[in-house]
């Protein structure tokens, strides 16, 4: 391999991009990935926009000019050596690899994302558009798997484009949703799913693909649901609610808290967390804190995923605590904290630390679905390897991080 045909910009482990780099790995020709980037401000800049206009990720510069939307640079990448294969070896394969990407993106993407968005916290959850997304995934499946009972990939005899474009669409439902019940009625799907998935060109983008044991399920935010106390299940056996809400209607849930009877501490949360919002963490708010900080009137813990050999992917470990700060929603105006993701993808764990009211996990946190999935350990603040760590975790770095990778993470404030 020589150098890079050019640089993908996005943010890191999506689908999209994927496509793109198995059809390289195909093709031996090295692509950059640019997945250092925030998203909504870098895919917003001028810049950015003067090369791809609608501001979304993926998008692709080359020498020859730049490409957006994630088929046509992966049409692109694939394209880059004639005899691959990897667009059909004919005019008739070449339109069919074409019909399965049009396909992808017309019959799989939305409906996966109508499925798995509400999960992810990335879209407001809707019962009746779920059930729609569900029934159209069912059908696609059933297609694909009448389709794939006499072929063993979906165009001619070889893996094309084809293969890698519905693949990558079908990926996070495989990892998400689809359960071995799910999957037990499509079975050539599920054979020519795991095939692909371990070719050394997948594997090498992809790493070990961890299919779903338990399905994900939309939780609802606490203030959406019954003020009534019910035994908490661990959030990967997350309530699967009877009745889920037909239609986003939070209901104000006016709780008083036992938080609220404390005696009055002299830490004003909400400055803390202006000024952790506006200064440098390191020195400045770390100094603000440590002048500020009452530990009477609040408890430090230090926070473990309690499930971290389970995790995949980073993005979706990150999804995970976006889902949990979701839930805390009624928290917000007692506790301040921060979970990280550390690691790499099939290796990564989930810890950080929290500040909360009072000298007891209030019951507002305990109500909180996938809380037991958590361990708060009440910590010393005042032990000066307390202060340290604390001090690296909110400010995402530092010796505590020495041994790892801080991949990304999400302030609870
Ligand atoms: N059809 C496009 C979809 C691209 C897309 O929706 N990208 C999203 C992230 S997955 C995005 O950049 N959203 C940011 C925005 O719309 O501002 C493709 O396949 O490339």
């Amino acid at each position: 391999m020589t150098g890079a045909v050019g640089t993908i910009y996005s943010y890191p482990n999506n689908p999209r991009v994927a496509k793109s780099l198995i059809a390289a790995q195909y093709n031996n020709v090295k692509v950059n990935v640019k997945t250092d980037i925030e998203m909504g401000k870098f895919n917003k800049t001028p810049e950015y926009l003067a090369k791809f206009p609608f501001g979304k990720v993926p998008g692709f510069e080359c020498k020859e000019g730049n490409i957006y939307e994630s088929n046509a640079i992966a049409y692109y990448i694939a394209s880059l050596k004639k005899d691959s294969g990897l667009l059909g070896k004919s005019p008739i394969e070449a339109a069919q690899v074409q019909q399965y990407v049009f396909m992808s993106d017309n019959e799989i993407i939305p409906a996966m994302a109508q499925w798995l968005y509400p999960i992810l916290g990335f879209m407001p959850y809707n019962k009746n558009a779920v059930n729609k997304a569900q029934e159209d995934v069912r059908k696609v499946m059933t297609i694909l798997n009448n389709i794939l009972l006499k072929k063993t990939y979906l165009v001619g005899e070889r893996v094309t484009l084809a293969d890698i474009t519905v693949f990558c669409s079908l990926l996070q439902l495989y990892q998400q949703v689809f359960d071995q019940t799910f999957r037990s009625a499509y079975t050539n799907v599920n054979r020519w799913f795991l095939t692909l998935a371990n070719k050394k060109q997948f594997k090498n983008v992809l790493g070990e693909i961890k299919l779903c044991e338990v399905q994900a399920q939309y939780v609802p935010p606490k203030k959406e649901k019954k003020e009534k106390k019910k035994e908490a299940p661990k959030a990967k056996e997350a309530p699967k609610p009877k009745e889920a809400p037909a239609e986003e209607k939070p209901k104000e849930v006016k709780k008083k808290s036992s938080m609220d009877l404390l005696p009055k501490s002299s830490f004003n949360l909400e400055d803390w967390k202006r000024f952790y919002s506006n200064n440098d963490t390191k020195p400045n708010a770390v100094d603000y804190f440590w002048k500020n900080y009452d530990a009477e009137g609040y408890s430090m813990y230090r926070v473990d995923y309690k499930y971290n050999d389970e995790l995949t992917q980073t993005f979706m470990s990150c999804n995970l605590i976006g889902g949990f700060f979701q839930r805390m929603e009624l928290l917000r105006k007692y506790a301040f904290g921060t979970l990280i993701v550390t690691g790499e993808n099939n290796n990564n764990q989930i810890s950080g630390y929290f500040i909360i009211r009072g000298q007891k996990i209030p019951a507002l946190l305990e109500d909180v679905p996938d809380y037991p999935s958590f361990t708060f350990t009440k910590v010393d603040s005042s032990d000066p390897k307390v202060k340290a760590e604390y001090e690296d975790y909110i400010a995402w770095e530092g010796p505590t991080f020495n041994n790892t990778t801080v991949v990304d993470g999400k302030v609870f404030k």
